[in-house]
């Protein structure tokens, strides 16, 4: 048994891509990487890699982690600017014993080190979202911190090996150094492959507030189903949030448990996501909360054309 989950429809490409590698026996981690990567190396996709959406002072910094379920190895980097694939620098940082997680300047220092591919991560199209957005916000005074599409995936290799994988330029005009959940292991990522794994997308700094990924965990260790663990998470910490300060920002979950069976959560309007596993194509599907469950369709053709077409549409200067 093999499979793969991600989050948002930017997974599709690199989800298929990992899938036909799972199942001919390569690695989870090394699945997880090239599926990431490639939604990394995407342009058209507005918070992740490439093309990812800056900070406040229009510089793309970037989170990853990378975490084994096998060994609970974890490698992370976070704000990092200018390398091409935070998530094959957080997969190398893995490996050591210490300094698994690092920041800024010295996360640079060792991708230059270990020679990780160097890359002017701001692309005009995100330039040109930042001024068209310092506009809105000067006439509309719109809160700056909207539209957001973290990529997390969960996979299992045919050896029953389980990874977990975040990438992110974070929240678009975040401050400069601001640091998500995406890199912070328990509340962007968790995998143990003796249970299973979850990742988050979302508001971080909500996100953080729950350690939500580890609870999904934890959630499914006590034989909580995928789907029963992310519900029973995501609803708990919608809940408190609203209860303890009156609101509660965007919460969605993925996770699969060692079995490859699934499951996925959210507190918005039409999260997606992919799933692939054995047997069956990987798809995308849109989840909604209907009264603290969530209800997974398949993605229409329609919606999928309307996805790709909105992300390459052109932008004014
Ligand atoms: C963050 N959780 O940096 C990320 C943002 C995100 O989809 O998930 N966007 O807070």
């Amino acid at each position: 048994m093999w499979g793969m989950i991600g989050t948002w429809r930017m997974s599709l490409e690199g989800i298929t891509l990992a899938s036909d590698l799972l199942k001919n026996g390569t690695h989870a981690g090394d699945a997880i990487e090239i599926a990431i990567k490639e939604v990394e190396d995407f342009p058209y996709f507005k918070s992740v890699g490439y093309g990812g959406l800056p900070n406040e002072e229009c510089v793309v910094e970037l989170d990853a982690a990378y975490m084994d379920g096998d060994t609970l190895d974890i490698g992370a980097v976070a704000a990092i600017k200018d390398y091409a694939n935070p998530i094959e620098i957080a997969k190398s940082l893995s490996k050591d014993k210490v300094n698994t997680m690092l920041v800024g300047e010295g996360a640079e220092k060792y991708a230059h080190k270990f020679g990780f591919t160097r890359k002017n991560m701001l692309s005009d199209r995100a330039k040109a979202f930042y001024n068209q957005r310092i506009r809105e916000v000067k006439q509309d005074e719109l809160k700056p911190y909207s539209g957001h599409d973290t990529v997390g995936m969960v996979s299992l290799d045919t050896q029953g090996r389980m990874v977990v994988g975040t990438s992110t330029s974070g929240l678009f005009m975040k401050k400069k150094g601001r640091v998500g959940d995406s890199p912070i292991s328990g509340s962007g990522f968790y995998v143990d492959s003796s249970v299973g794994g979850a990742t988050a997308t979302g508001l971080g700094e909500d996100l953080m507030k729950g350690c939500i990924s580890y609870e999904v965990v934890r959630l499914m260790s006590e034989g909580c189903h995928p789907q029963a663990a992310c519900d029973k998470a995501v609803n708990a910490l919608h809940n408190k949030l609203i209860e303890r300060r009156g609101n509660s920002g965007d919460i969605s979950l993925v996770a699969m448990n060692n079995q490859g069976e699934w499951g996925v959560a959210t507190n918005i309007e039409g999260f997606s996501f992919v799933v692939s596993i054995e047997g069956a194509k990987p798809t995308v599907y849109l989840s909604q909360n209907i009264n603290g469950q969530c209800i997974h369709e398949e993605a229409s053709q329609a919606w999928l054309d309307q996805y790709m077409a909105s992300r390459m549409a052109p932008i004014e200067e």
